[in-house]
């Protein structure tokens, strides 16, 4: 009923709106100033040194939009504004428009920061998740970050209903028709189902650097050796295997040896693959556990993303490992008995797992980093996000303000473990987040998975919540004196 109207003059161009935006539907725009566009399309001068020329737009999709008003709470300008539906009829137009307006050039920009990561089109878009779905951003991030070059297995559970509906499909590819491949496995093994895919472009790729080995060692020409050997080295970075790629590409194309049509027929294969598993808590804590335990262990380069929502949301709200203690899920009518399990530390005693917390709007810059980090870690690594649900019996109408206010009284604690550093004779663990400075007592009272077991069982309840926090305590405690902070 209710879309965000922007008001051009109050923007600050800190690209929030579109970072939290469950359905992608509103997205900042880059245009040179010179270039035609229609009347109404207001655009004012892009901020910062290498978008000199350029003119910036927020822009609204307001037949995708659901209303929920992330955007209009996490906004630093205070620029958007919900306004009725029908009044927005100007920007059908102006969002057609903006699909015309080429990508951005990505020379331009620094993808591993929050605000220019929003330049880049999401290649996950539109989905049926709920309005003000605390899982879908992070989604959408992660394609934006990687989209082009990425696989992923997908657990069942609410990521493979909207991220797998029928007839149309929310994942999407870029300008040169790149974006995700993906496929959704039983709840059971998607981990299993993700390391296979891996292995398979593994076993892949190995075999296309020896056929381009080979063709290195025939070719007499100085400049083909060169493209083989650049593509050679540079074979397993994701950013420089693109352009290596394209070279390799080209040059065997070109060729009509029988090696060079060889080596053009897995042209798929030359830059490298993101491979990543997503999935809620329920499979990654509970069904699908063994699976996720046992990949961490291989060593290989698999990343993993938990949604974590403290329940099985699709299914309506079953407790799971991950649901801490005094919250009420089903088959925990009267509130959970016992501790919430910690994924993060047991994924952090291998030693050699890249592990970190996350929580969106709490902290954009450590949540860029950690996927941008774990991503580039050539081993292993696991990203457990927080993710509000309706199952929290909360307003996703503030679910952004709501993982600002988990991080900010304790409940939800951030970190990064890079395995990475120890090589480097550091630590590995660092504390992102602050000691708590909010009431954490407030915090879980205002959610009705906390609130109605004191409406159930008062005197219970209030000893649940001591437990709740206590724990929540000691675990940052640990963290802390892990990391040699405490
Ligand atoms: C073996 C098996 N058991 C049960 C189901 C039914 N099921 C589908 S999704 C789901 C819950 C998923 O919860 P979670 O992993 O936390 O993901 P979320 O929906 O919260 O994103 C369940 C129980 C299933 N598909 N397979």
């Amino acid at each position: 009923m209710n879309v965000p109207e922007w008001e051009a003059s109050k923007c600050v161009q800190c690209n929030q709106c579109a970072l939290v935006c469950p359905h992608a539907a509103i997205r900042p725009y880059l245009i040179d100033a010179d270039a035609k566009k229609p009347e109404g399309f207001e655009t004012i001068a892009a901020r910062g040194k290498t978008l000199a020329g350029k003119e910036f737009r927020i822009q609204l999709s307001p037949l995708d939009c659901t209303g929920c008003g992330n955007c209009v709470d996490v906004c630093l300008g205070k620029c958007l504004t919900m306004k009725p539906l029908a009044s927005q009829k100007q920007q059908e137009e102006n969002w057609e428009f903006a699909q015309t307006i080429p990508e951005v050039d990505q020379s331009l920009i620094n993808k591993a920061t929050p605000k220019d990561s929003q330049f880049l089109k999401p290649l996950f878009e539109f989905s049926g998740a709920c309005a003000g779905c605390g899982e879908t951003p992070y989604v959408k991030l992660i394609t934006q970050l990687f989209g082009d070059r990425m696989m992923i297995a997908n657990a069942t559970g609410c990521s493979s209903i909207y991220g797998g509906s029928a007839p149309t499909v929310p994942y999407t590819t870029n300008d040169k028709g790149q974006g995700p491949a993906w496929a959704n496995s039983l709840f059971e093994d998607n981990a299993e189902f993700g390391y296979g895919m891996f292995l398979a472009t593994k076993q892949r790729r190995t075999k296309l650097a020896e056929l381009v080995n080979e063709l290195m060692e025939n070719t007499e020409d100085a400049d083909k050796k060169q493209i083989c050997q650049n593509w050679l080295e540079t074979m397993n970075d994701g950013e420089k295997s693109k352009a290596s790629s394209e070279a390799l590409a080209a040059m065997v194309e070109a060729g009509d040896c029988d090696l060079c049509k060889e080596i053009a027929s897995m042209k798929d294969m030359m830059v490298k693959k993101s491979q990543w598993v997503i999935g809620g808590d329920g499979w990654a804590y509970d069904i699908g556990y063994g699976g996720l335990d046992h990949v961490l262990a291989q060593g290989e380069d698999v990343n993993i993303l938990v949604l974590d929502t403290e329940v099985y949301s699709n299914t309506g709200g079953q407790a799971s490992k991950s649901t801490p203690t005094g919250s009420i899920a089903k088959f925990a009518a009267s509130g959970k008995r016992t501790r919430k399990k910690d994924l993060g530390m047991m994924a952090m005693s291998y030693g050699y797992v890249y592990v970190a917390t996350v929580a969106m709007s709490a902290n954009p810059a450590q949540l860029v980093k950690a996927m941008t980090e774990a991503e580039a870690y050539p081993g292993p690594s696991l990203i457990i996000a927080y993710a509000p649900c309706i199952n929290h019996g909360i307003n996703m109408a503030h679910a952004q303000m709501e993982i600002k206010k988990a991080v900010a009284c304790g409940y939800w604690p951030l970190y990064r473990y890079n395995p990475a550093l120890e090589e480097q004779g550091k630590n590995p663990l660092t504390v992102d987040s602050k000691d708590p400075t909010e009431s954490y007592q407030d915090f879980i009272k205002g959610e009705v998975r906390y609130a109605s077991l004191a409406k159930l069982f008062p005197a219970k309840a209030e000893e649940a919540y001591k437990v709740n926090e206590e724990d929540a305590k000691r675990r940052l405690e640990n963290y802390k004196k892990m990391a040699g902070k405490a």
